[in-house]
């Protein structure tokens, strides 16, 4: 197989040039194909058969123990000007970067097959979506691939009828795999990715974080009317059977799969939730005025450890089958293992590095292992899902991960205070990047690491799509991660979570009672159903009450933040942060 496409084959002819395959393979995404690929890495050793009574068409990969995460510090945006790169990407010069990373793409496929992958991220056929080639070196990363997008031949043809060839480039190798010799380059002006030196996760996938983030957020801004962003997209129906749609920003491991398919407690009767997206959202602005979502990804790359059948059922019954493992451990009869999967760690595991686990050698599987999986084995997948058009949403949600400070949930008091908080999100790392894990950090809409462009001018993005409709979500913050005297969450989390997700959306329908504060509308005491929780009314009014003293200090850490970003910094912003510091001193 080839293509028509005279600009593909031509690029794909070049890439080959400088990076000498054997083979050239261009990928159909039939199930055969993706069958004789599995047989292949397992033959290699590159995957591992997991048992296939209990886990039918599931297998494990184990990565380089060195490759196990995102690399942000050696994640660059490579545009004409720094300026345009803003304090929140490492930026390297363009003619410098193709220079850097094409020294190491010299003859690295050398015995190896590049594989042509082209890929839809979105419906296939809906007129938001995006496509965009990948040649790559791995046939782990073509998989995973196939699950997370559109991957094939309907992709190929959509390439092959868009006459203005607006298809994403990405170049891919795993290279050695040493962090010495590992960078992702992105060069939005040229709608082209260059990944070298990591087969993990989003760093090797190039459709997720580099193209339906990096690329389409620069891209979103430049065509105006919509948005790019790091949110999962939930269908909350009610009851009464009304379907509200919400949007929700967390940082990377703080809660957006698990909130996506949350399953309602006991309590909450009559409630059923319907999982849209779970990692990213491409927001659109609808003639109607409100924002229409989409699921730019067909799959998850969800975070194995924590996922059991008390917090996540929904995500547990997906991974039954069909299922690729990154790192998890595995059980003597081949079932895959994690921490929070059970209790207590089975007798004769084996850890994630192929060894005889000990617990002193850390845990079982991976703190950032994953599995791969198709979003139609989701038992609470939307049917609205792969609507053209999307989903429209009534809420947006910011989160982060906080011990202290930020409640569990207040409302934003218009649109331009919304995107105040947006900016405003700080959350404590996690183990899905590489680097020290619970420092707390801010990390603006969730987007610090994905964002393709000066953070500056992606709020003034924000704000200009208040200015262009009366009739957008309503937004809120969340944080289900505070934490008592003794380390212990105050909030139980995960299917309770709908309680709050109820508020909300009386907020949205101008109803559920709220106290209004410098920093927001708080739920009024009582506000949320706490109805068969174990959550005293003393930690209720803890989790829904202003510090502000505490608020203070955290206003400061934001204003010295805004002023990173000097001439780039929407005043509307800086004008919101002087409102809320002034009501804090009278409050
Ligand atoms: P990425 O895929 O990295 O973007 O992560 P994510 O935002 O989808 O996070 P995910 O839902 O996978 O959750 C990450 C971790 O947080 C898992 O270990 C979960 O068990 C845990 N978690 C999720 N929701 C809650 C919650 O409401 N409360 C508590 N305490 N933990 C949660
Ligand atoms: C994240 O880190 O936000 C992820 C995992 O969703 S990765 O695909 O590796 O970026
Ligand atoms: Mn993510």
């Amino acid at each position: 197989m080839t293509t028509t496409n005279e600009k593909l084959k031509s690029w794909v002819e070049e890439m080959a040039q400088l990076t000498t395959p054997d083979r050239i393979y261009w990928c159909d995404g039939s199930d055969q194909e993706y069958e004789s690929m599995v047989e292949e890495m397992v033959a290699s050793g590159d995957l591992v058969k997991l048992n296939q009574d209990t886990h039918p068409g599931c297998t494990l990969h184990r990565s380089n123990p060195d490759d196990v995460a995102r690399v942000e510090h050696l994640t660059f945006i490579c545009t004409k000007h720094e300026d345009d790169a803003g304090p929140n990407n490492n930026w390297m010069a363009p003619a410098d970067a193709h220079k850097k990373v094409d020294a190491l793409f010299a003859g690295c496929m050398k015995g190896r097959t590049m594989y042509v992958v082209p890929y839809v991220m979105g419906p296939i056929d809906s007129p938001l979506s995006k496509a965009g080639v990948e040649l790559t070196d791995s046939a782990y990363v073509v998989a995973n691939m196939r699950i997370m997008t559109r991957m094939g031949t309907p992709a190929m043809k959509r390439i092959e009828t868009d006459a203005k060839d607006s298809f994403v480039k990405g170049l891919h190798s795993i290279g050695d795999l040493d962090p010495e010799r590992r960078f992702i380059m992105h060069f939005p002006e040229e709608r082209l990715i260059k990944s070298v030196g990591s087969g993990y996760g989003g760093n090797a996938l190039l459709g997720k974080k580099c193209h339906a983030l990096r690329i389409a957020s620069w891209e979103a801004r430049e065509s105006k009317g919509w948005l790019a962003e790091h949110m999962l997209i939930v269908g909350i129906e009610t009851p009464e059977g009304e379907i509200h749609y919400v949007a929700a920003a967390f940082p990377s491991a703080c809660g957006k799969t698990n909130l996506a398919m949350l399953i309602p407690p006991a309590s909450q009767a009559g409630y059923k939730v319907w999982t849209v997206g779970e990692d990213i959202a491409w927001m659109h602005l609808g003639d109607d005025g409100r924002l229409w979502a989409i699921n730019p990804e067909a799959g998850m790359f969800g975070v194995a450890p924590g996922t059991g059948k008390d917090t996540n059922p929904n995500a547990l019954q997906s991974i039954q089958k069909n299922t690729i493992y990154t790192n998890v451990a595995v059980t003597p009869d081949g079932q895959p293992w994690w921490e929070g999967l059970s209790k207590e760690p089975p007798e004769g595991l084996t850890d994630w590095q192929g060894r005889p686990y000990k617990a002193g050698n850390g845990t079982a599987a991976h703190p950032n292992s994953r599995f791969t999986v198709s979003c139609s084995q989701i038992p609470s997948y939307s049917k609205h899902a792969e609507d053209p058009q999307g989903v429209p949403i009534s809420a947006i949600l910011f989160g982060g991960r906080r011990a202290s400070l930020t409640p569990l949930v207040y409302q934003s008091l218009n649109w331009q205070h919304g995107v105040f908080m947006g900016a405003t999100v700080a959350s404590e790392t996690t183990a899905a990047i590489t680097g020290q894990v619970g420092v707390v950090r801010r990390d603006p809409m969730a987007m610090l690491p994905f964002c393709g462009y000066n953070m500056g001018d992606y709020w003034k993005h924000w704000l200009q799509i208040g200015k262009m409709s009366d009739n957008l979500p309503k937004i809120f913050h969340v944080n289900w991660f505070r934490r008592n005297g003794d380390g212990d969450f105050m909030w139980p989390g995960f299917g309770d979570n709908l309680r709050v997700l109820r508020w909300v959306l009386e907020r949205c329908a101008g109803k559920g009672e709220a106290v209004r504060t410098p920093i927001g509308y708080l739920p009024s005491y009582g506000a949320i159903d706490t109805n068969g929780l174990d959550v005293s009314p003393e930690t209720m009014a803890d989790l829904t009450a202003v510090d502000p003293a505490a608020w203070q200090a955290e206003m400061d850490d934001i204003n010295e933040f805004f002023g990173k970003f000097g001439d780039r910094m929407p005043q509307e912003l800086l004008d919101e942060s002087a409102r809320v510091k002034a009501e804090l001193a009278k409050a």
